[in-house]
């Protein structure tokens, strides 16, 4: 009789900032002359539930058009990608995206990364079930400011997956030095699967952050019950607004909390007094032209191998390789 053998899954948690480390960031954040807090800091459990209705709104568009295009052209990019790789899935979440690629890609490794390796445990736990020949290494991980990958991530063919535009979160100085980290870690015959938001109207980007339900603003809103736990602090809700536009001369949106009128905030160890109208910066979101984004992919080293994209230009998958 055939028995069908799971590859056991094995979970690797490296180093996580200490909480002193995180309040120590946060408060010099809120301090700081033109306030701000890292978006780093909109995931917490209710966090990422409001991130993953954002992903379901008729106005955001960014999740669904890179989820059209990557059903239209499966085989395209499983040729550009090779098949029976080393797959990294950075940020993976609940591994859906990456999970969709497998039966096109069916990597011999397959490498989710997030913050902490325990939001990871449920989500790799199901797909070992569905996939049980794909080895899958879950890595807990800050991979926006170190990328040592352990030795148990197999250096054949890696592919970095990076898909939703989250690279938009990044400023370009930032984003080409995490492409540089990326290319150094792809080893020589490596490669990246990047998805990136376009350039457009203005109107449609504004949309999109600003959405008719408001699930937009109380995603931005929810950072400061974050901050109330992390930092011990009385944000009142009710005293902020979200604020949001798309800023042409940055192309970038740009996300604000507003107070709605001079509130003192208190948290241990910290106190600032904020006028109305002042505003605490949350988030960026780049959008960028293919040209940019292509040359700044060309500055780290890399060589874009093919591009997709929907019929209005709205979103790009790119494929890049080291040589
Ligand atoms: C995760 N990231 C790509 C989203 C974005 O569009 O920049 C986060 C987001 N912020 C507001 N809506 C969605």
């Amino acid at each position: 009789m055939h028995t069908m053998t799971t590859n056991p899954s094995e979970f690797i948690q490296l180093h996580h900032a200490s909480d002193q480390q995180l309040r120590a960031e946060l408060s010099a954040g809120l301090l700081s002359a033109s306030a701000f807090a890292s978006p780093k800091y909109f995931y917490d459990a209710l966090g990422s539930k409001l991130f993953a209705a954002i992903c379901e709104l008729p106005e955001y568009y960014l999740s669904r058009t890179e989820a059209s295009i990557v059903d239209a052209h499966l085989g395209e990019i499983a040729a550009a990608v090779g098949v029976g790789g080393t797959l990294i899935d950075l940020g993976a979440g609940n591994c859906a995206k990456a999970a969709h690629l497998f039966p096109a890609l069916q990597p011999a490794q397959y490498v989710p990364v997030d913050i902490s390796v325990d939001f990871l445990r449920d989500a790799v736990g199901d797909l070992q079930q569905r996939f049980p020949h794909i080895k899958m290494t879950g890595l807990g991980l800050d991979f926006s400011s170190e990328l040592q990958l352990p030795d148990s991530v197999q250096q054949d063919r890696r592919t970095f997956f990076y898909p939703g535009s989250s690279i938009g979160n990044f400023t370009p100085a930032e984003a080409a030095a995490f492409f540089r980290k990326l290319h150094t870690a792809c080893g020589d015959d490596g490669g990246l699967l990047i998805g990136v938001d376009l350039v457009k109207a203005t109107e449609i980007l504004n949309a999109a952050y600003n959405d008719a339900l408001g699930v937009t603003a109380s995603f931005n809103l929810n950072l400061l019950l974050h901050l109330n736990r992390l930092l011990v602090a009385n944000f009142n809700i009710a005293e902020w607004r979200h604020v949001s536009f798309f800023s042409t001369a940055q192309s970038r949106i740009e996300m604000y909390l507003e107070a709605r009128h001079a509130v003192t905030v208190q948290w241990q160890g910290g106190e600032r007094r904020f006028q109305q109208g002042e505003r605490i910066h949350t988030e960026n979101s780049y959008k960028y032209t293919p040209d940019n984004f292509m040359q700044l992919l060309q500055q780290a080293g890399f060589k874009v191998t093919r591009t997709w994209s929907d019929d209005d230009n709205w979103f790009m998958v790119c494929h890049a390789r080291v040589t």
